[in-house]
């Protein structure tokens, strides 16, 4: 299959380029690096070196001999999308290409309104050069769990059926999405059903947990073909940042009570996911809803497995329940449907002890490289002093 991963130099995209490159696709990528310079302006960066994305296809060409077509650019520039489209031809489209991070989106009123013009508008432009060049193509779009929030109900996969006044329609789900960034998520649903329902594109909606994981098999490959792990406040997620705080001698940074619940996947089984998506295409017309993750976990439970896991390979470490900076429910209930997924063949890599210990270790073959003044919360949700990379 002729695939197109937007956003093909992100955490998930390289990784996922690499993956279905392997798996005997043809795969292109879009990127504009925008995450890269997002990273310079808050003064961060990622736990590993990463070589920049020409290099990384050169290399990648080099270890495999296989190729992987590099597009340089912005989806808000319409013309490039279409140009990009033109030129490849692709059979499928993975949509990772989004500001992803929630407390980015929080930082102050410019981030917020630049994480939904980005986003919307580069997924608006997505699907208008999808009708204009490649109406038969399947959009796999990189969603998220967070659209659904925490409701005391079960969570469906993208709709319910509804009884109202005797009458029964199958609706989209519930939203309340947790920050301006997870709102993006829940307006590019809405444009994408209504493209398909309209001009009867096809798409998959991806409603992804919080990943973990540093390697998956092509990374190992070689040094250069790394991925971007985050372990900063911003763009760090949970389980990530408490493997390296627990390196750096940093107490865990449990927000408030740690009650919250999220559904989390290991980065390799967010590649088999997509990959089960594109084989198994929906039809023309149709906007379907996987809910995908593997498991769920409470923030403190993973704490206190990095914690278990760390002190076993010698680290000491302490937990902190610091002050949630964001509004959130702290206990709830929170019982996500996932069988999509599972029915289309999914073999999960649960969270295990071993697992836990291997992305402590690789952490440590870099503990030098960590900063240390990136880690603490200093973006809130309600009105943040900018972490402004000045400053460190
Ligand atoms: N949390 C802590 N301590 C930390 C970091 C996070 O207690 O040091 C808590 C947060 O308060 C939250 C939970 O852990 O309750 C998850 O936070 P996160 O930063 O790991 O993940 P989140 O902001 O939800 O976003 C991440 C990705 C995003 C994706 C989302 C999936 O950055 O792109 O959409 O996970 S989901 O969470 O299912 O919405």
């Amino acid at each position: 299959m002729r695939i197109l991963v937007l956003g093909g130099d992100g955490y998930l995209g390289w990784p996922t380029a690499m993956y279905l490159s392997t798996h005997g696709h043809v795969v292109g990528v879009i990127d504009n690096f925008a995450k890269r310079r997002w990273e310079m302006e808050l003064n961060v960066e990622p736990l590993m070196p990463i070589r920049t994305l020409h290099d990384r296809v050169k290399a990648w060409h080099e270890v495999t001999g296989q190729k992987i077509e590099l597009f340089v650019g912005d989806l808000r520039n319409y013309e490039l999308v279409l140009q990009a489209f033109e030129a490849f031809k692709p059979e499928a489209i993975v949509h990772y290409g989004e500001q992803p991070s929630a407390p980015y989106s929080m930082i102050d009123h410019s981030r917020a309104v630049f994480t939904q013009m980005n986003n919307l508008a580069g997924t608006l432009n997505v699907l208008w050069a999808m009708r204009e060049r490649c109406p038969a193509a399947h959009l796999v779009k990189l969603g998220t769990m967070g659209e659904y929030g925490t409701p005391n109900i079960d969570i469906e996969e993208g709709f319910i059926e509804i009884e109202y006044k005797g009458r029964k329609d199958v609706l989209p789900f519930p939203k309340q999405p947790g920050s301006f960034y997870h709102l993006t998520k829940v307006h590019d649903s809405h444009n994408i059903l209504f493209a398909c329902r309209v001009w009867k594109l096809r798409s998959t909606d991806l409603n992804q947990g919080v990943v973990y994981g540093i390697e998956t098999d092509e990374t190992l490959l070689d040094d250069r073909l790394a991925t971007s792990f985050h372990y900063d406040e911003v763009f760090g997620t949970a389980l990530n940042r408490f493997c390296v705080q627990a390196v750096a001698g940093i107490p865990l940074t449990v927000y408030g009570r740690g009650g919250q619940t999220r559904g989390f996947l290991n980065i390799r089984d967010t590649l088999q996911c997509v990959e089960l998506a594109l084989v198994n295409p929906p039809q023309a017309g149709e906007y379907r809803v996987f809910n995908q993750f593997t498991e769920t976990f409470n923030v403190l439970q993973l704490a206190e497995m990095v914690k278990a896991q760390s002190e076993k390979l010698g680290f000491k470490v302490e937990i902190n329940h610091l002050k949630n900076p964001r509004v959130e429910a702290e206990q709830h209930y929170y019982n996500p449907i996932h069988r999509k997924l599972s029915d289309l063949g999914l073999q999960p890599r649960l969270l295990s002890d071993e697992l836990v210990q291997s992305m402590v270790k690789r952490v440590q073959d870099h503990a030098a490289r960590v900063k240390r003044d990136i880690i603490l919360p200093r973006v809130t949700w309600e009105g943040s002093k900018p972490p402004d990379g000045s400053e460190r």
